[in-house]
């Protein structure tokens, strides 16, 4: 397919109308976007005719991959039948009450934890918004309205709304807006390669890093603390893996003092991980877990709650009107394309393929990359991957933050048709989950060749040890 697409003039028309997310407008606007203009199973391909291998599943969310005419069917037949209809004044839609009940048939039960419930939004800000409103309601209808206190973690996100970044713990994001708005505390996240100390095993590390939340607890006073929320594995914060024993021993602590676990699986559920949830592979036992992204790999927007039955029960039974809800919450085409997606997974198995083949296929590509003499530490979590760029390999040093080493590889990266991203200094990708083993090997050429590239740069500039 070939798009004639007069790229300085969508340019021009880009700068002068339209303000980009997470985005310096002026600085943009001077250097002009790259435009994008259609997508085929892991490629991408811009307006200048340029192909992109895109590593990270345009924002962590095309799990299924690009141009699937299983999702734009579903799509197009719900919007002849029934575009909109809302939720609101007793009334449901057949797509809503179906995918409610397969997201429900998903969703593993874990001890005395199981999802039969589930609240619709449009993404995962949003849905993390309602986290927020169910938690206090909860507490507020067990009779402990002093149970405020919601704990997060630096370096983690949540999305982008006051409630949902006030969640996260991005210093950036904080900054500007008065945020986190009240009753909402970080603790440090379980980042091995930074906060380990020397000679410390990477279990002990996670112990210790959980730790840091029964600190948190009595600091605060345990009566007021109403829930921890935390990313199975951290994404836009860096791919950070915490440790095996680090979620065990944050669920023997919110058990310990009657705290509700929220698992954020916007970017680690479907599949992305080797599971349809990862609540599962982590050993957690969540009340709320949020999702979004995957569900309808990003070709429409939707997001949600699987609400336990601990809370569930509760806001069901004692609640009465839950004042919480939006436009859109169960919107039919959403849903359909979310249940048309799933259908794609389950008959691609795309779960049991990362967990039995192209995960550990990719972790054995990824081992090798520690050999770099760029790579302080590169590792994989199902199909997420992460390595960090270092001055020194020997000591771990690395590299000041103003030289933006990450962006330079970035600039490698998109140089040479690969979508890759930096967070600071640490590389990243999420690939989708059709990929085969020659486009990991293709990808993979290309990442090594980036860090080459990068190393070739640093060491010309006097950057390395
Ligand atoms: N929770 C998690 C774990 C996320 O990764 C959100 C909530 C918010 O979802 P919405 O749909 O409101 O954007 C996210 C989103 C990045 C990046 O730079 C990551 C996200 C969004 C934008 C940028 O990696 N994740």
């Amino acid at each position: 397919m070939t798009t004639i697409i007069d790229t300085a003039a969508i340019q021009a028309l880009d700068s002068a109308h339209f303000l980009h997310p997470f985005t310096d407008f002026k600085d943009m606007s001077a250097r002009g976007a790259r435009i994008m203009t259609h997508a085929e199973g892991i490629y991408v391909w811009d307006s200048e005719g340029k192909k992109v291998l895109d590593a990270m599943s345009g924002l962590w969310c095309v799990n299924v991959g690009y141009a699937r005419k299983e999702l734009a069917e579903a799509a197009y037949q719900q919007m002849m039948t029934l575009p909109y209809y809302n939720s609101f004044f007793q009334t449901a839609n057949v797509p809503a009450v179906q995918l409610a009940a397969k997201l429900a048939s998903l969703a593993p039960n874990v001890g005395d934890r199981s999802f039969e419930h589930v609240f619709y939004s449009s993404s995962g800000s949003e849905s993390n918004d309602t986290n927020v409103r169910m938690v206090r309601r909860y507490w507020d209808l067990l009779g402990q309205p002093q149970r405020k206190v919601i704990i997060g973690r630096i370096n983690g996100y949540h999305g982008s709304t006051m409630a949902a970044a006030s969640l996260g713990g991005m210093s950036g994001m904080h900054a500007q807006g008065d945020l986190p708005i009240p009753n909402i505390t970080h603790i440090e996240q379980p980042y091995f390669f930074e906060n380990g100390l020397p000679g410390e095993s990477v279990e002990a590390f996670g112990l210790r890093a959980a730790g840091w939340l029964e600190e948190k607890i009595l600091q605060i006073g345990a009566d007021k603390v109403a829930a921890f929320i935390g990313e199975p594995v951290q994404g836009a914060g860096g791919v950070i893996i915490p440790p095996a024993t680090y979620w065990p021993e944050i669920q023997r602590i919110v058990d310990k003092y009657g705290i509700l676990l929220i698992s954020d699986e916007v970017i680690c559920a479907f599949g992305r991980l080797g599971h349809w949830f990862a609540y599962e592979k982590f050993g957690m036992k969540p009340d709320l877990v949020t999702f979004a992204k995957g569900v309808t790999s990003g070709y429409i927007p939707l997001g949600g709650v699987m609400v336990g039955n601990r809370v569930a029960k509760v806001l069901i039974e004692q609640g009465g009107e839950f004042n919480h809800g939006y436009t859109y919450s169960g919107h039919p085409v959403a849903c359909a394309v979310a249940l048309a997606n799933l259908e794609v997974m389950e008959r691609e198995q795309l779960p049991q393929r990362v967990h039995d083949d192209i995960g550990p296929y990719l972790a054995r590509c990824f081992a090798a990359l520690n050999e770099h003499p760029l790579v302080g530490e590169a590792q994989t979590c199902g199909f997420v991957a992460g390595l960090v760029l270092v001055k020194d390999k020997r000591t771990k040093e690395r590299f000041a933050e103003e030289l933006g080493v990450g962006m330079v590889c970035r600039g490698h990266c998109f140089g040479n048709g690969l979508i890759m991203r930096a967070v600071g200094d640490r590389m990243i990708i999420a690939p989708p989950l059709v990929m085969t083993h020659a486009q990991i090997d293709e990808m993979m050429a290309l990442i090594t060749k980036c860090l080459d590239l990068t190393y070739h740069d640093a060491q010309k500039n006097g950057w390395m040890a």
